[in-house]
Order: C-alpha cells, then sequence, then structure tokens
C-alpha cells in the first residue's frame, strides 16, 4: 500500500520515457504500455495516435491482463489510460479490470497513458481493427461472376466483375473483359453492376495505336 496523497499532488516530474510520438496508420495493431509485460515506467506520459481514412471505424480490444495502478475511493488519481475518439471519450481507465471491447465508431484515436512517480504494475495491451460498413451484397450479372466472393463487403473492398466465354462486360456502352467496383465509404457501391452482353461475333480489329517511342536522354548517358 501506499501513501494516499502521494499521487494525488501534482507534481513537475520529468517524463523518462519517450513514448509520445507514436503514430498507427495500419488498419490492424497492436498498442502496449511501455515494457509490457513488464512494469510500465514512472513518470510518463505517452501518447499513441490512430489515424485512418475516413470512413474506417477502429475497434480497441484491451486483452484480460489489464493492471494500471488505482486508488480505492478516488477514480484513477494516480496512473490512468485515457481514450478520445471523435468527439467521444471513453476511461480513463485504471484498476486491474481491463476494458474489454471498445467500439469507437471513428477513424482517429487517441490514447493517452499517464503514470505517476511510484508504483509496479504491470501495464496493459490491447490489439486494434478497423472495418468500414458493408456495401449491399452484389450479386453477378446474368451469364457472369464476381470476384472474390464474400459474405460480406465494406469500405475499400474490390469486387471484379467478368463474363463467361462468348460473353463481354457492357458497361456505359463500352465492351471490356472485366469491372471493377469498389465498396465507398458511405456503404454504397462506386458503380453499378454492369451486364454481360454476348460477344460480336465478327471479330473487330481497331488500329492498334503502335508507337515506338525510343527515350533516350542524351545528357543521362554516361560518358
Ligand atoms: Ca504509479
Amino acid at each position: 500500500m501506499r501513501n494516499g496523497f502521494h499521487g494525488l499532488l501534482t507534481g513537475h516530474y520529468t517524463a523518462v520515457v519517450e513514448c509520445s510520438d507514436n503514430l498507427f496508420t495500419q488498419r490492424n495493431g497492436a498498442i502496449s504500455s511501455p515494457d509490457f509485460p513488464n512494469p510500465y515506467p514512472k513518470s510518463s506520459d505517452c501518447l499513441y495516435r490512430i489515424e485512418l481514412e475516413e470512413g474506417f471505424f477502429i475497434t480497441l480490444q484491451f486483452e484480460d491482463s489489464f493492471d494500471v495502478e488505482d486508488h480505492p475511493e478516488v477514480s484513477c488519481p494516480y496512473d490512468y489510460v485515457k481514450i478520445t475518439a471523435g468527439l467521444k471519450e471513453f476511461g480513463p481507465f485504471c484498476g486491474e479490470k481491463s476494458p474489454g471491447r471498445i467500439e469507437t465508431r471513428s477513424n482517429s484515436v487517441q490514447i493517452l497513458f499517464h503514470s505517476d512517480n511510484s508504483g509496479e504494475n504491470g501495464g496493459w495491451r490491447l490489439s486494434y481493427t478497423a472495418i468500414g460498413d458493408p456495401c449491399p451484397l452484389v450479386e453477378p450479372p446474368l451469364n457472369g461472376k464476381i470476384e472474390p466472393s464474400q459474405a460480406t463487403y465494406t469500405f475499400k473492398d474490390q469486387v471484379v466483375i467478368s463474363c463467361h466465354t462468348g460473353y463481354n462486360v457492357l458497361k456505359d456502352d463500352v465492351e471490356s473483359e472485366t469491372f471493377q467496383i469498389e465498396c465507398m465509404k458511405d456503404g454504397t457501391w462506386s458503380s453499378q453492376i454492369p451486364v454481360c452482353k454476348i460477344a460480336a461475333t465478327e471479330a473487330t480489329i481497331e488500329a492498334t495505336d503502335v508507337r515506338t517511342e525510343i527515350n533516350v536522354d542524351m545528357d543521362q548517358v554516361a560518358e
């Protein structure tokens, strides 16, 4: 046990741990207190930022092993984890009960971890994932198929539509072998599904623009 008033005083402690420049931009990741699973350093203010493209929603999952110094009567006066996600705030968290799963519904999350100048506690670790809203299920066109086939498609997922042999993809009066659509952040597809049209029996040979370009920049030829 510790002196009850000890950490309640505002002190001018110098942070001894460099942990305030942590930017995460991947859709999945793991974040922990410094030195985890060993006790975290004293007198630290750590800022971890997760910044993703708008349209993704970040979910945090704290591991069960959670140990941040607390106080039986005062809420997290010594050490704490605080989370800000857009206009929402979660925490402060301390004690030995893991915050568990936090669905922030935000593409931008800041995790602040503060420790005072005493105590020995194991700290915390979380993993995060980010996913966007789902787009409506897509059905392949008649005589065609879509790839990849998934139960759900969410923001950034792409689908390629192609047609069976003897058919071409027809989209906006243009025939092609495949057509790609993407699930957008508002949960709609970038384009409607094209149709599959019977390929013309007479081969239409378009003049191919064959150009031979010799691009030698004489200035850059050595010697
Ligand atoms: Ca402490």
